[in-house]
């Protein structure tokens, strides 16, 4: 071992707001945390997705830390649903408060942790061939951090401006008088088409499965309304802590399927006009689990869709037609189907026209052959198991995590992984964070990990480990619970499909389905088990 070795108590991957949390309590309990991040600053998903249109779905009010009061009284959001830029000066007002940037180390991409069992702690290597030990690996890398581009041929021919919504400069890019491409029409996809479209010389959007994309309703925070919502955190959290996905509207607790068509389609219509996920979350609740009811919210979002687009065979093809309302993530939008109303707005079906290769000078598809200026990649990411098979982690005896989860994750809470001792996964696979209001279930997880290695420190205890049987009987609940679930009989992201990444073709469930309460209540009796089905030692 050389002395140019960091040595820490806890390495902590990631300066997005979960290595940010994680980091502030490990330093508030005396531990020697520091955090290695990639990119140049803090933020996560906030410094990378730069693209035109990126804005918070939840409402900003409740995405916030709610851990400091010292930051809930002096951060004042400007939007219901904040935009991008701020959201970032969220970040860096957070990392500023707490001084925080004195423990993260930028630009500094972990390539490899390997468990040393003869030390028991964990040795990880960067891209510059840096090491640093400690003896507990937190990881903090996110569920939607693994840009992926599209398998076409060509892509890298194009001689004109290409970016990925996930990997977007940090200059300003201009639309005006320039033939843009968009390739993908996910959440966003969805949010950056109908943002270009204000300035665009001539857009055309390659789309391959259309999604059901409803109303956002983003409106300005004047400030007096923000002072009476600082009035109310505590009333809202306690609501979102409640709540499935830790948002703010609760399900209805009426099946769609026992009341008259009118009184259900005067709820829709109710919902519809309210901001964020309410016409998602906030619905009957057996919309996303009972395909009857899924059946008639679909028939009012499709009536909908077609009363904002003037040609309805446009619509015909804007209409999904291989999966419910609700069953993807749903993409919230602001103007996104008037934007096919305009001249200079082009859509291109992929179903019907493929994409053969991309060309110097555009692209080609099985009819045509199309030029352009700027081609934009909004196509999505190798999600949740993505950010962790670019790091090569071995645990105990070498095994390499990517071998494990091979045919999908295996966990024990989404926190840890038999063979992998001491290694604590914020937001990970089969944790309930990933379907989250992520800020909301962060916290959560930060204090489950922080009061476990408190613990550890109390009692003299070096090392902890899932064992096999409670990570067996994890992921069997895992994919238990989500089996009720619509979502669960559809490809995208939730499900682990990303037609872009070899051995992702099967759908496997990636996320903790029961709901944050009961994740948490989960948590809480574990610990007041002693840590039942950890082993500690
Ligand atoms: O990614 P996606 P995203 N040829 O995977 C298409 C969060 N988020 O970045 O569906 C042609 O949803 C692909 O087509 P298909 C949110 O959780 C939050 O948009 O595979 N097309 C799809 O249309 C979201 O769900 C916010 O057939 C190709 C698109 O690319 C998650 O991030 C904003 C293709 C990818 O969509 C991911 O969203 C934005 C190909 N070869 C995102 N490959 C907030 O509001 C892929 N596609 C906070």
């Amino acid at each position: 071992m050389t002395a140019d070795i960091e040595r820490w108590d806890v390495i902590i991957i990631g300066a997005g707001l979960s290595g940010m949390y994680q980091l502030l309590k490990l330093r508030q309990l005396g531990f020697k945390a520091h955090v290695y991040e990639a990119g140049g600053g803090v933020g996560g998903t906030w410094y990378w997705n730069r693209y035109p249109g990126a804005r918070f779905d939840s409402e900003s009010w409740t995405y916030g830390y709610s851990f400091s009061s010292e930051v809930l009284k002096e951060w004042n959001w400007k939007e219901h649903f904040s935009g991008q830029p701020e959201n970032l000066r969220y970040c860096e007002f957070v990392a500023d408060k707490f001084d925080l940037r004195r423990d993260i180390t930028f630009n500094t991409r972990v390539k490899s942790a390997h468990w040393d069992e003869a030390a028991n702690e964990w040795e990880a290597t960067f891209e510059d061939g840096k090491r640093a030990r400690a003896r507990f690996l937190v990881t903090a890398i996110g569920p939607l951090s693994s840009p992926t581009m599209p398998v076409i041929p060509g892509v890298e021919d194009f001689k004109g401006e290409s970016w990925h919504t996930g990997l977007w400069p940090h200059r300003p890019v201009t639309f005006a008088g320039k033939r843009v491409a968009v390739i993908g029409t996910g959440a966003s996809g969805v949010q950056a088409i109908t943002e270009i479209a204000k300035t665009v010389g001539h857009l055309t959007v390659f789309q391959r499965t259309p999604n059901w994309c409803t109303p956002l309703r983003n409106s300005a925070i004047a400030p007096e309304e923000m002072e009476k919502i600082r009035g109310r955190y505590d009333e809202i959290f306690a609501q979102c802590r409640d709540n499935w996905g830790c948002f703010i509207h609760t399900a209805d607790p009426r099946h769609a399927t026992e009341v008259t068509p009118e009184e259900r389609d005067a709820f829709f219509e109710e919902l519809y006009n309210m901001p964020g996920f309410a016409f998602w979350q906030g619905n009957f609740r057996d919309v996303l689990m009972d395909q009857k009811a899924n059946d008639a919210l679909t028939q009012f979002v499709i009536k909908k869709i077609r009363a904002r687009l003037k040609d309805q065979k446009l619509a015909d093809k804007l209409i999904p037609t291989n999966h419910g309302y609700g069953t993807r993530r749903v993409p919230l939008e602001s103007g996104y189907f008037e934007v096919y109303n305009q001249p200079n707005v082009k859509l291109v079906d992929l179903r019907e026209t493929p994409i053969e290769r991309i060309t110097e000078k555009g692209l080609k598809t099985s009819d045509a052959e199309y030029e352009f200026d700027m081609i934009i990649y909004a196509t999505g990411f190798d999600a949740i198991t993505g950010a962790f098979d670019r790091i090569d982690f071995r645990g105990r005896n070498g095994e390499k995590l990517r071998d494990k989860w091979a045919d999908g994750p295996h966990t024990y809470l989404g926190m840890n992984v038999a063979g992998f001792p001491n290694m604590l996964t914020l937001v990970g696979p089969h944790n309930a964070a990933t379907f989250c209001n992520l800020p909301r279930c962060i916290e959560q997880n930060v204090e489950f990990v922080s009061d476990l290695l408190e613990h550890m420190r109390d009692k003299g205890l070096t090392r902890i480990e899932a064992t096999p049987d409670a990570e067996e009987t994890w992921t069997a609940h895992v994919h238990d619970t989500a089996s009720r679930l619509l979502l669960t009989k559809v490809d995208s992201w939730m499900t682990g499909v990303n037609k872009n990444v070899a051995g992702r073709q099967k759908r496997t469930f990636m996320a903790y389905a029961g709901g944050a309460p009961k994740y948490r209540q989960k948590c809480e009796e574990i610990v007041a088990n002693g840590y039942e089905g950890f082993a500690l030692t």
